[in-house]
């Protein structure tokens, strides 16, 4: 049996979860927290993060490695595009969303929900260099990336979608919704994708927000 290690609060887990369930793949969820690390995690995930999955006695860290793993091991629904370009640009956008994506979104999360859980109150100087310095580098490229389709790559959902839906889910956690004025393509992308059950179930059980 497949088990996700890792809560489903974190978009990296998140990413695992609703490439499983878009598979349509039997698993389990061992809802481990970082904060501290247990023991036993770091013998299945060396840098203490979230998530690791295990599948019998097979290990492996990190939400790439392991979405990379699961469409390999199981190729029926394909999440990743089978043509060359369409596949390179996948990676690209997963790996966008995964470590520039989320320096507008659950860096949100991060300064305006984790921080109080960890005891201390939100610094709105560092929140409003995340509007005012970093969104202008990393969501006007989106914007224009995403342009009028329904998919960032190709006419097929793909882990790239996957990915970038997973980083604006903990944005809107945060109750910092997109600017659909400024950014309207983002915002009817992610309102569309948030609302596959694959998202809807997780998104449910995190209990941050309701999706009508
Ligand atoms: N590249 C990793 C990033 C995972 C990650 O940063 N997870 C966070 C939770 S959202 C974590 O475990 N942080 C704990 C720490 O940094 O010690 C992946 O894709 O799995």
């Amino acid at each position: 049996m497949i088990t996700v290690h890792g809560s489903g609060v974190s978009p990296f887990v998140r990413k695992v979860l609703v490439l499983l369930t878009e598979k349509g793949i039997d698993f389990t969820v061992n809802p481990v927290t970082p904060f501290p690390c247990p023991e036993e995690h770091l013998l299945i995930s060396p840098t203490g993060k979230i998530p690791a999955l295990t599948d019998g006695d097979f290990s492996l860290p990190d939400s790439s490695a392991i979405c990379g793993y699961l469409e390999r091991k199981y190729p029926d629904i394909n999440m990743y595009p089978l043509d060359a370009e369409g596949y390179g640009r996948a990676l690209w956008f997963e790996d966008y969303a995964d470590n520039e994506v989320v320096s507008v979104t659950a860096a949100f999360f991060f300064n305006k929900i984790a921080v109080k859980m960890m005891g201390r109150e939100p610094d709105e100087t560092v929140i409003q260099q995340i509007r005012d310095k970093k969104e202008p580098k990393v969501l006007p490229y989106l914007e224009k990336e995403i342009g009028n389709k329904d998919y960032i790559v190709g006419d097929q959902f793909s882990i790239a979608d996957i990915a970038i839906t997973c980083q604006f889910i903990q944005r809107l956690y945060a109750d910092e919704p997109i600017d659909a004025e400024k950014y309207p393509n983002i915002a009817r992308y992610i309102d569309k994708h948030m609302r596959r059950e694959s998202f809807r179930q997780w998104i449910s059980k995190d209990g941050f927000i309701t999706v009508d």
